[in-house]
């Protein structure tokens, strides 16, 4: 059967190969199409500004913003509507002709740099611009990897410019790295070394973001937060933009109604600004696949500020809300630009309508491990090390996913020796962030520093230890990496960590389809990068047991 679709971004990628009829993740053929011309028409602009830049001439803020935004869009579980992307081609194809026009170098221009076709075109084009446009599978895979990571460093971009922070020679980064996947003169040796300095603008842009959220809102500290639920109605806040949690906090205050988070969000609470706020009742449900199920029992508005939004069932499609780089055709969106308020009013409204949320636990758990909380207590944390109380570290940050697979996760945190702590950021937690896995002389055994972006953390205190230690290298500490990956964002974390020098990362629960063998074995031999095998084999490999 001929391709209706090429997709193989993300963990779930049917078959572990590629999405052809219809995305695992909900994305039909119709929008994977529009999400490969984006991508493409954003190429075409990257060459021109880089060009441009190469002139001597600037290239603004607005520019930067709307390449990070549009890259954002195509990430997985991010954006279902096709008519949003097709706007985003418009806007990116007019911003393109007006650089182009101020070019002084017009030659040897590829052709997605003069590409300007109208509308009733773009399906004919997607065909024709997709991922299997590039015939070689190795350069194919070592462009896909580059442009999935650009992906993921453009969301975190994306979130310290919705809280006015800036970073142009990111910006400038990612517009040449997108220009060189259409150079065909780049051989696989330059493609690597691309993928290594993305790596190096991965912590770069995750070094951004954590400026911009810690110099908005404090530096994370240790904090309980409430599972159950109280008697209001709820309005639940998903995703990854705490400029947006920010706006709908302070919009909703004194109005008898309770703002919950989901998922990504729930690391918000860490944060001492928003600890201000009596009606942040506590975090509802778990990580992002449980939506479906979780939504319909909220009973009230849920607020999409970013991924992973999964296609909501039609129960509850009313109550569902997007914003930002999100969208979903039929849910409401949203709209403001960066550094304006969003009115929020309409989803307060609604909620005043529903029903208070269902109860779906109680209890609470326990988070905050951003990096100053844990140099706050490194020497209980060194003396734990020295004395032997702790034996070693596993990073297990990352993704939850929906395969029965990352079972696996769960069972190894279960089955870690009760002197190993786990260091995790992101939506990965939630397999074992409810276990009660107990603490080492009052150091909890999980240490959750954040969301995937905040792996930043991570890096920070691996490299804190490596200095009280006085070890020469990162990979002589009493640290092991236990990864899982779904989407473009843990594509940059794992990026960067290669960049940071960490060897022998483990990543699962499959390595990404976009991998070919080659650039597989590439990775596996400079990098030592692996797979999972089964719980107890894993054990025994990382702790001897
Ligand atoms: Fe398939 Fe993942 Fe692409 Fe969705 S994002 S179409 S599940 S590979
Ligand atoms: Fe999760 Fe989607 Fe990746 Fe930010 S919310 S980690 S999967």
């Amino acid at each position: 059967m001929e391709n209706k679709m090429f997709c193989f971004q993300c963990q779930e990628t049917a078959g572990g190969k590629g999405c052809t009829i219809c995305g695992v993740c909900g994305k039909k053929p119709e929008v994977a199409a529009m999400q490969d011309l984006l991508v493409y028409t954003l190429k075409g602009l990257s060459v021109v500004t880089t060009r441009l830049r190469g002139e001597g001439k600037p290239v603004s803020a607005d520019v930067n913003h709307l390449v990070t935004v549009n890259l954002f869009i195509t990430i997985t579980n991010a954006n279902f509507d096709r008519a949003a992307i097709i706007r985003a081609i418009h806007k990116t194809l007019k911003t393109k002709c007006e650089l182009l026009a101020q070019l002084a170098d017009k030659s040897n221009l590829p052709e997605a740099a003069l590409w300007d076709g109208d509308e009733a075109e773009f399906d004919a084009k997607a065909v024709t611009v997709g991922v299997l446009a590039t015939a070689n599978e190795d350069v194919r895979s070592l462009r896909e990897l580059i442009i999935y990571g650009l992906k993921g460093l453009a969301a975190y971009s994306k979130h310290a410019n919705a809280l006015m922070q800036d970073n142009a020679e990111i910006d400038a980064f990612i517009q040449s790295a997108l220009a060189k996947t259409l150079d065909d003169t780049l051989d696989a040796n330059a493609l690597t070394a691309l993928v290594l300095e993305t790596g190096k603008y991965g912590v770069d842009g995750m070094a951004l973001l954590d400026k911009a959220n810690t110099a908005a809102y404090g530096n994370p500290e240790i904090t309980e937060v409430e599972l159950g639920v109280r008697n209001n109605p709820g309005i639940l806040i998903s995703g990854h933009d705490l400029r947006d949690l920010e706006m709908l906090l302070e919009q909703s205050a004194g109005q008898g109604v309770d703002i919950y988070t989901h998922s990504e969000m729930l690391p918000a609470h860490y944060y001492p600004a928003f600890k201000k706020y009596p009606h942040f009742a506590g975090n509802y449900g778990n990580a992002w696949w449980k939506q479906k199920e979780e939504f319909e029992a909220f009973n009230g508005p849920i607020l999409m500020t970013t991924n992973c939004v999964v296609p909501p069932a039609e129960s509850y499609r009313a109550r569902l809300w997007t914003t930002g780089a999100a969208g979903f055709p039929g849910c409401n969106h949203i709209s403001g630009e960066y550094g304006e308020t969003k009115d929020f009013s309409a989803i307060i409204e609604q909620a005043k309508t529903c029903q208070p949320p269902k109860q779906l636990e109680t209890g609470k758990i326990v988070g905050g491990f951003a990096h100053e909380q844990v140099f706050a207590l490194a020497d209980k944390v060194v003396e734990a090390v020295k004395s032997g109380a702790i034996r070693k570290f596993v990073v297990m940050a990352g993704c939850d996913g929906r395969m029965k697979s990352r079972e696996y996760y769960a069972e190894f945190a279960k089955k870690l020796p009760k002197d190993v702590v786990i260091l995790t950021a992101g939506c990965a937690k939630y397999k074992y962030n409810k276990l009660p896995l107990g603490d080492i002389g009052g150091i909890p055994r999980v240490l959750d520093a954040g969301q995937c972006n905040d792996s930043y953390s991570l890096a920070l205190i691996a490299l804190k230890l490596k200095e009280v230690f006085e070890l020469k290298d990162i990979n002589d500490l009493p640290l092991c990496f236990n990864i899982a990956w779904y989407e473009q964002k843990a594509v940059i974390v794992l990026l960067a960590l290669l960049y940071l020098g960490v060897k022998n990362i483990h990543l699962g629960p499959t390595l990404p389809a976009f991998l070919s063998p080659n650039i597989a074995k590439v990775l596996v031999e400079n990098f030592g990068i692996a797979g999972i095998g089964t719980v107890d084999e894993d054990l025994r490999l990382f702790f001897g047991e």
